[in-house]
């Protein structure tokens, strides 16, 4: 039997001295794409893991709690969510979620890296057999471009990217949601991956600041990752009209097949922060 030990270390956060570490069972795959490099490891606690340029983008045990979160929150706050922008979200699991929505006919994803859906069609398929679905139309481009040729055209944008660095940098930028506010509808919703209030503070609070600006209502929320830097990630909700809460259609969330984390207390309860946070916003 072997003595030797596998064990993988979030990069993201090393610097400031934490990081979680995961012991693996094999690297099922491990290729550079034009834009990162892009690895599945198998892990016997937390099943597969999808690792981008050594940051871990989600594990099969766990990535409910975020697809489901950003997804079922604006999707059960818009009156009428039809056409729905994923930016990013190339491993399939924000799509699965968005389509579970009758109302939603048209799903358009701007991935910037093909590679990656290559890769979870691979070892992801409950995730990736989402791009399937004949809702869903792939755009392999890079999201801050692909915003400025569409105006006053979505209902719900989700921005499920990377951390700011490397190919997600450009997703995090008042530029990048100026787009963002001009490419929705009269009473569009926009949602987007906003680091850990616990790790990322002053990012936070910058993002919060243009988002105030742009945005008639702009508030966070968060979901709980175990496998994300501080074990939770949040998400700014940016509306033009719909109040998360106020609006929140509690029925909708009834006719939602096979949810693990997603629930209507569960939706209100997210908008609900810690105390040190009115700093933050
Ligand atoms: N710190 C990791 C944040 C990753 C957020 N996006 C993950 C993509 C899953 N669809």
């Amino acid at each position: 039997m072997s003595q030797i030990e596998l064990w993988f270390g979030e990069k993201y956060g090393k610097e400031n001295g934490r990081y979680l570490q995961i012991k693996v069972d094999n690297v099922l795959e491990r290729i550079k794409s034009p834009f990162q490099e892009i690895c599945v490891l198998c892990s016997s606690v937390f099943g597969k893991i999808l690792v981008n340029d050594g940051i871990i983008m989600l594990t099969e045990a766990d990535e409910a709690g975020y697809h489901e979160m950003i997804a079922h929150i604006p999707l059960c706050t818009h009156a009428q969510p039809e056409k729905v922008l994923v930016i990013g979200g190339g491993d399939g699991g924000t799509v699965r979620e968005i389509i579970k929505h009758p109302q939603v006919d048209r799903v358009d994803v701007c991935e910037i890296d093909k590679q990656v859906i290559e890769v979870c069609q691979r070892h992801f398929p409950n995730l990736a057999k989402s791009f399937n679905h004949d809702k869903v139309h792939l755009y392999f481009q890079d999201g801050a471009q692909f915003l400025t040729t569409k105006k006053n055209q979505y209902d719900v944008i989700i921005v499920d990217s990377t951390d700011p660095i490397g190919p997600g940098t450009t997703l995090f930028t008042e530029q990048f949601y100026q787009s963002i506010f001009y490419s929705l509808k009269e009473d569009g919703i926009a949602v987007s991956q906003m680091e850990s209030i616990f790790w990322h503070t002053s990012f936070i609070q910058n993002n919060f600041r243009f988002l105030k600006k742009i945005f008639p209502i702009a508030a966070y929320y968060y979901t709980m990752v175990p496998t994300y830097p501080s074990g939770m990630i949040g998400f700014s909700f940016c509306s033009k009209k719909y109040h998360p809460i106020k609006d929140f259609i509690t029925e909708r969330v009834e006719g939602l097949p096979e949810l693990k984390y997603y629930h209507a207390d569960i939706h209100k309860a997210a908008f609900v922060l810690p105390a040190f946070t009115r700093n933050i916003f």
